[in-house]
């Protein structure tokens, strides 16, 4: 399915005087609002490959219709995601499930979609239909050299791939871990974890990344080899300067600080990535904003301030992506709720008045401090978002427009109602 432009030009005339109204109203109070205006713009997310498709839990999966059923698909369900926001300009793709069978050919597909290709990713948490050594006890940690070589060579493939598409960073997750006290020595575990990463950081191009995410816990329950930022950290230290830390917001134990890791990462240089989604109790899976949009603002207001400190440019110096995979909602519609959850969190941290934060803090004055901050987290910043996507071609409200143009029901009638997206 496309989606053309006048379509999208007709809503935007239908729904502007309103919008003109609002986004008048919030600009009158905002000095540098054309420098915001322009960042909102320029900031793009990667959405990963595995969110297409309805995702589904060890208890069972209901898949909807229409879902992406080859890699070619799954580029033209991130370009109509694109079209509609203008900040979804990138792809993030999973190795096994995404082997791009004609990398030429898939590069030209992405690009015309206005797409470029994120982090690649890679797996070593499940076995493959014909793999030689089983993941079983782990990959990277494996008390078997044979296996670990296995996971090695996995990832300089995912690399190959890469390269070929035109990504300069791998990103790795890795289930590694034990589920029972004494199961692992836990030292050796580290070892050969850190063994194995450097073989594939020695396998990096010049110019690419590579980003090392932890997780507390799941499909491991007594032990995770990289469980905290902590552990990743370590491993990204020993590794060099191409290797950073990732951070997923649902990888964390319950009331972690999220915020305070975020700003000790930026500031030691070792913070590469980012996966959004939400958590309310230990899962990672929910839709970024939904249970905890203040964490997500502070989380933010770090980001900016972290990366202001340091001259960085907020679009480009650090991979975005979201991280996430439902069961019960249209998997596009819940990517256009997270986008827009992300660029709310994003503008309310441009809006933080620095100045007066930093006097607050220097005087002590706690209570004031925190009026600087709910101050922006209390400002609706959706007319902010929207003009952004008014000024660069896209809809004035993504997820309207999206069911307006029965975008769900014109993918059944083109793929058919059982698909199934591959990797899930
Ligand atoms: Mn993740």
């Amino acid at each position: 399915m496309q989606i053309e432009k006048y379509k999208i030009q007709e809503f935007n005339e239908d729904n502007l005087q309103v919008h003109k109204q609002r986004f008048e109203c919030i600009a009158a109070d905002i000095a540098n609002v054309e420098d915001i205006l322009q960042k909102l713009i320029n900031f793009q997310i990667a959405i990963p490959s595995w969110a297409l498709g309805t995702g589904g839990t060890r208890f069972g999966r209901f898949p909807g219709g229409g879902e992406p059923g080859s890699l070619e698909e799954k580029i033209e369900d991130i370009g109509l995601l694109h079209k509609l926001n203008n900040s979804s300009g990138a792809i993030s793709l999973h190795i096994p499930w995404d082997i791009p069978s004609n990398a030429a050919n898939v590069k030209a597909l992405a690009a015309q979609h206005g797409l470029r290709f994120d982090a690649m990713n890679s797996n070593t948490f499940q076995d493959q239909p014909g793999q030689k050594l089983s993941y079983k006890f782990g990959s990277m940690q494996h008390v078997d050299k044979a296996v670990r070589q296995q996971a090695i060579e996995h990832n300089i493939e995912v690399i190959k791939y890469g390269v070929e598409l035109g990504s300069d960073c791998l990103s790795i997750w890795l289930a590694d871990g034990s589920n029972f006290p004494g199961q692992l020595n836990l030292r050796k575990a580290f070892q050969n974890t850190l063994e194995s990463l450097q073989e594939v950081y020695a396998a990096l191009p010049d110019d690419w990344k590579m980003f090392v995410e932890y997780k507390a816990f799941e499909p491991n329950f007594y032990s995770t080899t990289v469980g905290d930022w902590g552990q990743s950290f370590l491993y990204a230290s020993k590794l060099g300067p191409k290797a950073y830390t990732l951070v997923d917001l649902g990888h964390h134990l319950p009331n972690a600080n999220i915020e305070q890791i975020v700003s000790l990462l930026l500031m030691e240089e070792k913070l590469g990535g980012f996966h959004f989604n939400d958590s309310k109790y230990s899962d990672d899976d929910l839709t970024v904003g939904s249970i905890n949009p203040y964490q997500l603002f502070l989380i933010f207001k770090e980001l900016v301030e972290g990366m202001d400190a340091r001259g960085m440019n907020h679009a480009a110096d650090l991979a975005w992506m979201i991280d996430a995979s439902h069961n019960v909602k249209d998997p596009l519609e819940d990517l256009l709720q997270s986008i827009e959850a992300i660029m709310i969190a994003y503008a309310q941290a441009l809006l933080v008045d620095g100045k007066a934060l930093e006097t607050a803090q220097m005087t002590n004055d706690v209570v004031l401090a925190q009026e600087v901050l709910q101050g922006a987290y209390r400002t609706d910043v959706r007319p902010l978002v929207a003009e952004a996507r008014l000024r660069s071609g896209a809809a004035l409200e993504p997820l309207q427009l999206f069911r307006k143009l029965k975008v769900r029901e014109n993918l059944i009638k083109e793929r058919g109602l059982k698909t199934v997206a591959t990797g899930l």
